[in-house]
């Protein structure tokens, strides 16, 4: 039912990895329209790991190029390229895009927005319901980081900007119950979809991983088949340590998928196949600048093909 048709936007996705394909792409490319030897392979296997693929996908994708050289060494640049491309897809391609289908009639759709500070929350909770709400669907959001005034008074203007929906707790407040009474209304005005944005938390302090799983078995207790998503939002531009954060989070509060944000700041594409590879949990979106229609649902055709040109 939900996001069939939601379409990923070529153009939107190659600005956004602009700075990848020419710090990263470029430099790959320029490696295979040199004289290959040990020395390229060494390199290619750097240029990897630097990217934030993760040891063993760096490891593996040079095995294959060096295999590939050594059973035809007459192969051009684009080979080579074709062969990665090919290898990262396979990586990839592991998971159906977009969100989960909920059987006819059952309604809202729940989606928990966890995370930590500053990666991109609020925005991203934003973002999607207006996604959503382009596609059709009437969509409310939750301003269940009750910890900060201002965290309410941001989700409340990119509501009212893009009018949408919004229920709010005060200050303080628990955002366990703001959850509830936001999936109980959701459901009194018959919303499609549900998006609850919760306080940036680290991953390592254990009462507020705690309050994340009180806040989902109020979403349970509100609609009893919810929340159907768990979107962990990571910043593309921490590295490894987004890797940490997402276990952490899984541990706690079981992750159906990830946003990954701020793809248009990072020089570094590698962290979308190792989240996938090692946390075994999709990317669903991924976000391309600070405007309201700046995330995309992740194609890993789009994301691969924009990386290497
Ligand atoms: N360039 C870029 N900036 C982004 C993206 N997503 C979010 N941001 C910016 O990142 C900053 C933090 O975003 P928020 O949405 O407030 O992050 P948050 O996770 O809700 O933060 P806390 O609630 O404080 O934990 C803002 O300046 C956003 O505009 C993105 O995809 N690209
Ligand atoms: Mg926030």
């Amino acid at each position: 039912m939900v996001l069939q048709f939601l379409k990923t936007s070529y153009t939107k996705v190659k600005s956004a990895l602009a700075r990848a394909r020419s710090l990263f792409g470029e430099k790959i490319k320029a490696l295979f329209q040199g004289k290959m030897d040990e020395n390229t392979f060494e390199q290619l296997e750097q240029l990897l790991y630097e990217a934030d693929f993760g040891v063993q996908t760096a490891t593996e994708l040079t095995n294959k190029i060096r295999e590939l050289y050594r059973t035809n060494p007459s192969l051009k640049t684009a080979d080579y390229l074709d062969a990665l491309r090919a290898h990262l897809l396979a990586l990839l391609g592991k998971y159906p895009p977009g969100l989960v289908e909920l059987p006819a009639g059952q309604r809202p759709l729940t989606i928990l927005i966890v995370g930590v500070n500053g990666n991109g929350k609020t925005t991203s909770t934003a973002k999607l319901a207006h996604m959503l709400n382009q596609n059709g669907k009437k969509v409310l959001v939750a301003a269940a980081d009750t910890f900060r005034a201002a965290a309410i008074e941001q989700l409340e203007m990119w509501a009212q900007r893009l009018q949408i929906d919004i229920v709010k707790g005060n200050p303080k407040s628990d955002p366990a119950a703001v959850a509830f009474d936001a999936v109980q209304a959701a459901k009194a005005r018959q919303c499609d979809v549900v998006l609850v944005d919760t306080a940036g938390r680290l991953h390592n302090k254990t009462p507020l991983m705690q309050e994340l799983e009180k806040i989902k078995r109020s979403c349970h207790k509100a609609a009893s088949s919810g929340p159907h998503e768990t979107l962990l939002v990571l910043d593309a531009t921490t590295g490894q340590n987004a890797i940490d954060q997402a276990k952490q989070f899984h541990k706690f509060t079981p992750l159906t998928g990830v946003i990954l944000t701020k793809l248009d700041g990072t020089a570094k594409g590698g962290i979308v196949v190792a989240i996938e590879r090692e946390l075994g949990i999709p990317i669903k979106f991924i976000g391309t600048g600070e405007q309201a229609d700046d995330l995309q649902p992740f194609d890993a055709q789009a994301f691969v093909n924009n990386l290497f040109e």
